[in-house]
């Protein structure tokens, strides 16, 4: 629907057009939240070649209004409990705005529960006679907004409501590219971070780009560098080789700078004996260069206690034996060299150098032959002298009915594990599929082995629920080959998602990927070292 435009709309539209917008708004609270810095920061991004300001609060915007001429979106936000939206939530936020002078007022368009309907702000700030700046999250928020009479559509909450939080670790190009078809001015808006990801905003098809915390949230942007540094510092240092003797297969890596130089993985024979596992050890280690005394970093399903006995807890992962001295063991037949639960391993990657990082309630979950995890708990990963902490998948399930190998009933890995989906294909007539099949045939539409992998989400999506209500866990990384199969988190978080938003957290596929245990393996060489509880916020 083309609209005819007033003049100035159009003017200030024009103005717009092309240009870079910065959101002056500092942290909350932070040393510069003053109306006078926000005014010194909107004069210094406009002598940087800024087209226009956005700006927080109406006494923030009066200053600021008093010494620019330029266009000021102007936005008042809102915390509330009983609602998750923030941005220009009242009636009366829009005649403050107004009255400040702003040229553009920017609304929450997302279709979510607040104080006054979005269609009543819509057409408070259309009547008032200035410009209405849609903040979307989906194609259906810009649609409805392009619909009412919005003169502009941001992609500004993509990747901030429930329904898009998946979508958090990038922009949102894709809405940029649908938005444009509607025919409307397209704000780019939302993790613009580098000059780079502005850039490609254009290409994509935005009027305008927004960026704000690159610009003026200086502790966000210095604790970004001082990240980076560390994490660069810490995988500078971590030099040596490491073992990965999971479920399904035996990795072995030769790391460099953090980086995964080399790396040979075989077939792990459950069945086999606790000599035949380390003799394929040593065998692998050699073949990659690996000298005594190298540094040496080890993970292995199953339980490792602080003494580094290894033991089974799922029997029919690793069958031949009770348990073994695998710490001891190592140190004489191979070298030094420190032993970890593969999960565990996993947790500490993502935790240190990954998507963990700055959480100090953080879980990891891995879904592959077993279900297993880890937990940090204030910063630090939650471990005991018995090594069975984060042994998340022996909890119970919801949908547990048969005995799991680990000796319990109905837990959680019997329900969602590849090794559970294979068995309950095979219960169903289809012997002969394993997990990875059942995954094809699900991503091809076909029902029983959709309700299979969905059980398995589903199962995992009650597990993380529980750890939100239990530990207060606010981040999950998921690995394995299931957890990072395609289509499987979505499945997760569609279940967890119909539940009340208190039992959410942020859910993502681990940084490492299939990585996580041997760069963990090789971390937990020198845990003592270095100190998980480091975090940057
Ligand atoms: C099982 C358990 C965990 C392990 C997890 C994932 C055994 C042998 N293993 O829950 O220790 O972390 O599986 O490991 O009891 P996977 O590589 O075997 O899938």
């Amino acid at each position: 629907m083309q609209k005819i435009l007033s003049i100035r709309t159009a003017s200030i539209l024009k103005k717009l057009k092309g240009g870079l917008v910065a959101s002056c708004q500092p942290v909350d609270g932070g040393t510069l939240d003053h109306p006078k810095i926000v005014t010194a920061m909107a004069q210094a991004v406009i002598s940087g070649g800024a087209v226009a300001v956005r700006i927080e609060g109406v006494e923030n915007l009066k200053a600021v209004r008093q010494v620019i001429t330029a266009p000021i979106i102007g936005i008042i936000k809102s915390d509330s409990n009983s609602s998750p939206v923030r941005i220009t939530v009242f009636l009366d936020d829009v005649k403050k705005l107004v009255q400040a002078g702003a040229d553009v007022v920017a609304y929450d368009a997302t279709d979510r529960f607040r104080h006054d309907s979005r269609d009543e702000i819509l057409k408070a700030i259309l009547d008032a006679g200035v410009i209405a700046m849609a903040d979307c999250s989906t194609l259906a928020d810009c649609e409805k907004a392009r619909d009412d009479g919005a003169n502009i559509i941001g992609t500004t909450l993509s990747g901030y409501t429930r329904e898009t939080e998946k979508n958090s670790r990038n922009p949102d190009f894709e809405l940029i590219r649908q938005a444009k078809k509607l025919g409307v001015f397209v704000m780019a808006e939302g993790r613009f971070n580098t000059p780079e990801l502005a850039s490609r905003a254009i290409r994509a098809g935005a009027d305008a780009v927004t960026v704000g915390t690159a610009l003026t949230r200086l502790e966000i942007i210095t604790a970004r560098f001082a990240k980076s540094i560390h994490c660069a510092n810490k995988k500078s240092k971590l030099n040596g080789f490491a073992v990965d003797l999971g479920g399904t297969k035996t990795a072995v890596a030769k790391i460099e700078s953090g980086k995964i130089f080399n790396v040979i993985e075989r077939k792990t024979i459950g069945t086999a004996s606790y000599g035949t596992h380390l003799k394929l050890i040593a065998e692998m280690l050699s073949k990659l260069g690996y000298r005594k005394g190298d540094q040496l970093g080890v993970a292995v399903t199953g339980r490792v206690d602080e003494e580094g006995r290894w033991y089974a807890v799922n029997q029919s992962t690793l069958g031949k034996f009770s348990s073994a001295p695998l710490q001891t063991d190592l140190i004489k037949n191979i070298g030094p060299s420190s032993v970890i639960n593969d999960a565990l391993a996993a947790t500490l990657a993502e935790h240190q150098l990954g998507s963990g990082e700055g959480h100090q309630n953080f879980a990891f979950i891995t879904i592959s032959t077993g279900v297993g995890g880890g937990l940090i708990l204030n910063g630090r990963l939650h471990t005991d002298a018995s090594g069975l902490p984060g042994h998340v998948g022996f909890s119970s399930s919801l949908f547990g009915n048969k005995l799991c190998n680990s000796g319990r009933y109905g837990t959680v890995e019997s329900v969602a594990s590849g090794n559970a989906i294979a068995s309950a294909a095979a219960a169903i007539g289809y012997p002969d599929a394993d997990a990875r099949a059942v995954f094809k045939e699900a991503n091809a539409g076909v029902a029983w082995a959709v309700e299979l992998v969905d059980r398995s989400a589903s199962a995992i999506a009650e597990l993380t629920a529980d750890l939100v209500t239990i530990l207060g866990i606010t981040k999950i990384a998921f690995g394995g080959s299931i957890g990072l199969a395609d289509g499987y988190l979505d499945r997760i978080q569609k279940h967890l998602h119909a539940m009340p938003n208190l039992f959410q957290a942020q859910l993502v596929t681990a940084d490492f990927a299939a990585h996580g245990p041997l760069m963990g393996a090789l971390l937990n060489t020198n845990r003592e070292k270095t100190d998980e509880n480091t975090h940057f916020t």
